[in-house]
């Protein structure tokens, strides 16, 4: 069973729409086998957002990623990366297509509601950072 990791960001958490967002993964036949609501530090986001170190948005990204609680999942099924993913939507709400997450929910390219992996090798660092194996329930 493929597994990624999905954040439902601050403005999700701030906007009430936690269950939305579960009940859509749920709806696709996917399956939560972790979560929890996490408050990352700046430096803490910083280190999740590495690999955007050098774009001109890190400094806003993290800034915005540490403001408020987060919840964390692992997803779990088949091809559950590229589900996901579909289900999210573009990154900039603007060019995602109707009835995905991103569409539906978000405000900008920053503010975009939820995180999701996009590799098997990105999601297994990814849940990593979050979870530890016994926090996994599979
Ligand atoms: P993704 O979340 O769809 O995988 P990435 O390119 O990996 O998109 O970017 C990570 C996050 O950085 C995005 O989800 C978004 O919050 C933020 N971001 C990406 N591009 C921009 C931008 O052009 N301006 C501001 N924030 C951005
Ligand atoms: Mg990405």
């Amino acid at each position: 069973m493929e597994k990624t990791l999905s954040i439902i960001k601050p403005d999700g958490v701030q906007k009430g729409v936690i269950g939305e967002v579960i009940k859509r993964f749920e709806n696709a036949g996917i399956k939560i086998v972790a979560m929890k609501m996490i408050h990352l530090t700046k430096e803490k986001a910083k280190n999740f957002y590495a690999v955007h170190k050098d774009k001109p948005f890190f400094d806003s990204l993290t800034t915005f990623m540490s403001s408020g609680p987060v919840v964390a999942m692992v997803l779990a099924g088949e091809n559950v990366i590229e589900k996901n993913r579909e289900l999210m939507g573009a990154t900039n709400p603007a060019d995602a297509a109707p009835g995905t997450i991103r569409k539906d929910f978000a405000s900008d390219v920053e503010k975009n509601i939820v995180h999701g992996s996009d590799s098997p090798q990105t999601a297994a660092t990814e849940i990593a950072f979050f979870f530890n194996e016994l926090e996994i329930c599979e």
